[in-house]
């Protein structure tokens, strides 16, 4: 007797199953550039799917009645959300989020009509699977009987396997993936569309529920706190730079221990190094990073909100949606131009997104760059030809501008391609850490090269240059072999800590500069800028202090609560002397900053979590509206709608 396939809801849903997973892994071959780089990348995208779909279309199996038509409007629906994916990544290169969704409402009229010209009618192919199923319902499956309950139960405890099986997998070749949520490229190459639909609709529940419960009063003890801790600016530096134009420069993971390191005899960062003592330049030794996991974005957003990142998650990720008083949006009242370039593409780190909410005209991504197998190595463009390739691209913008470039070459795991580096690897029995010698002097030498492109097209003398660390770049798990670098027998707490200092060189035309002291971190370099360009920061609510002024807070706190101070450092509650690393004998000279240090974190997650500047308005500050702001790449207008900049 030949089996009664047709007979049964589990076949008609396997078909089901099976036609969605095909036309999803074909949709992601067609439609999306997801850079998978191995074999591990190339399985999960192909399973990805599967999790999602036995879980949706599993929930038709509860249901006595209709079951074949909750599929089918299930299957629909989601094709549905698939097509809208496709369709918005044909024009943005990027994924639908729930902000997007919520933007659509008030742009509805523009969007339909580019949208349509985005669709083809080959597009149909995206849902003749749904056609399919409806013939075979109507054809095959028509004489279904019962589901029950139990083929549910199974499907559903197969669906979560398959899911952690495929999150497994994906969490070793990128870990704390969900954490971290570094890119949706990445959460949809290692999760798939529809997973990821579902965890930024967590996070949007999550953080617009901490936002609903805030209202307009919670900003007054934040002023409060603001007034008491304003470090007035320095007479002898205020306004020395104003009208001048700002070149940030992010130097990736670039710790302060390499400036002037000698690796056999041999200065590892020559050019820095010269930076650091060339009587022109602020070159700060005590200053640290304040990052936590949202790496490089976190040191962005310290640098220009001078508010603290996230204790978990990234800011640019979970809070691009907040309003904020950012230095490239207060500059625009003074006239000033502002853009970024970094040679990676615009989704990482939300950059696209979060780049509005901060007022950056221009964002100058990956799509701007020639990508080659030869100019490219791990994330994105290798500094030398990045700097290379921005020089025309900064040149046609209108001045005064502010710009910040993001440089990538040394990244971990450090490797460097043979034709990049003539320096010699270290020898201390650690590939990440005897490679870091080798990118960083090839950092060294595009930072120079940069320089002389300054110099040559008349830029240096006009602009104020900042370069910084951004964060760590050897972790705790190489202290073995940072004992051999740094010469020591033991890396002890304060060493540690010490660890986390990164560079940070200020250069002012015509304005001597010197090495300095003073302890500080990301978080004061927005008002140091500021008062150097003749802005007051006295209304803006900021949580660092002028690294410049008389007043300055001198000490520097991690995102952990730890914190370091000329005296002092507290790690894991436990108080060390700074200049010997021993316990305090008396840890009560830790209590003093420790108090400070606790509220200034309190107060900063105030401000992000319940998203607060909404409810303030600095004055002399005019706000600025995310909306009016595009990044459409090289072929569309990258500029913001009435700030044509070029
Ligand atoms: C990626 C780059 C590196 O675009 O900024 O990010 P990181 O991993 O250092 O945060
Ligand atoms: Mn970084």
């Amino acid at each position: 007797m030949p089996l009664k396939l047709n007979n049964s809801y589990m076949t008609f849903f396997a078909i089901t199953v099976v036609l969605f997973w095909i036309k999803t892994y074909a949709a992601y071959q067609i439609e999306f550039k997801l850079g998978i780089d191995n074999n591990l990348q190339k399985f999960l995208l192909f399973i990805n799917p599967l999790s999602s779909a036995l879980f949706f279309f599993g929930l038709a199996l509860l249901f006595k009645k209709g079951t074949k038509i909750i599929m089918i409007v299930t299957h629909f629906l989601l094709s549905f959300l698939l097509y809208a994916n496709i369709v918005y990544y044909r024009f943005f290169n990027d994924f639908i989020t729930v902000p997007v969704i919520m933007q659509t409402k008030t742009n509805s009229g523009q969007l339909g009509d580019s949208a349509f010209s985005l669709m083809s009618p080959f597009d149909i192919f995206y849902f003749t699977d749904t056609i399919i199923l409806i013939i075979l319902a109507m054809k095959v499956f028509n004489k279904l009987t019962e589901t029950n309950k139990k083929s549910f139960k199974i499907v559903l405890l197969f669906s979560i396997t398959v899911f952690l099986f495929n999150l497994g997998l994906a969490e070793k070749d990128r870990p704390q993936l969900l954490t971290r949520s570094f890119d949706r490229n990445y959460l949809v190459k290692y999760l798939g569309t529809y997973n990821f639909t579902i965890y930024d609709a967590i996070q949007n529940i999550k953080s617009s529920s901490q936002r609903a419960l805030a209202d307009s009063s919670d900003i007054t003890d934040v002023e409060n706190y603001r007034k008491a801790n304003y470090a007035q600016p320095n007479p002898v530096y205020f306004g020395k730079a104003k009208g001048m134009n700002v070149i940030y420069v992010s130097l990736e993971s670039f710790q302060n221990f390499m400036i002037d390191y000698k690796l056999n005899g041999q200065e590892v960062t020559p050019f820095l190094n010269s930076l650091a003592h060339d009587g022109s330049t602020f070159y700060f030794d005590n200053f640290y990073h304040q990052t936590g996991q949202g790496k490089t974005s976190d040191a962005e957003f310290l640098m220009e909100n001078s508010l603290y990142p996230m204790s978990q998650g990234a800011v640019f990720v979970n809070k691009a949606q907040n309003t904020y008083q950012a230095t490239p949006a207060i500059l625009k009242g003074a006239g000033y131009n502002s853009a970024v370039f970094h040679g990676n593409y615009k989704t990482f780190w939300n950059r696209n997104v979060m780049y509005k909410a901060l007022g950056y005209d221009q964002f100058f991504d990956a799509e701007y760059y020639s990508m080659t197998e030869e100019n490219t190595k791990n994330y994105g463009m290798k500094d030398k030809p990045y700097f290379k390739e921005s020089m025309p691209m900064l040149e046609s913008l209108k001045q005064p501008f502010y710009t910040k470039f993001i440089t990538l070459s040394n990244h971990f795991p450090f490797e460097m391609d043979p034709q990049d580096s003539d320096f010699p690897a270290g020898d201390f029995g650690d590939t990440v850490v005897n490679q870091y010698f080798q990118s960083a002097h090839y950092m060294d030498e595009a930072m120079q090269q940069f320089f002389n492109d300054l110099k040559a097209d008349g830029l240096y003398d006009k602009s104020v240059i900042v370069l910084y660390g951004d964060h760590y770049g050897i972790s705790e798990n190489h202290n073995e072999a940072m004992k051999k670098v740094l010469g020591v027998d033991e890396i002890t707490p304060t060493i540690n800590a010490q660890l986390q200092e990164v560079p940070l060189f200020i250069h002012v035309p015509n304005v001597k500069g010197s090495v300095q002291h003073q302890y500080g971190g990301e978080v004061d370099v927005r008002p140091t800028l500021l008062h150097l360009l003749g802005t007051d920061t006295k209304d803006y609510m900021e949580f660092g202090s002028d690294l410049l002024s008389k007043q300055h807070q001198n000490w520097a706190l991690f995102r952990n609560g730890d914190f370091v101070s000329p005296r002092v450092t507290q790690i894991n509650e436990k108080c060390y002397s700074t200049p010997t690393g021993e316990l305090a004998v008396d840890a009560t000279t830790c209590k003093d900053i420790d108090g400070k240090v606790k509220t200034a974190l309190q107060m900063s997650d105030e401000v992000v979590y319940k998203d607060l500047l909404r409810f303030y308005k600095p004055n002399g500050y005019t706000p600025i509206n995310p909306n009016d702001y595009e990044y459409l790449g090289p072929k569309g207008s990258n500029t913001a709608k009435g700030t044509k900049g070029n």
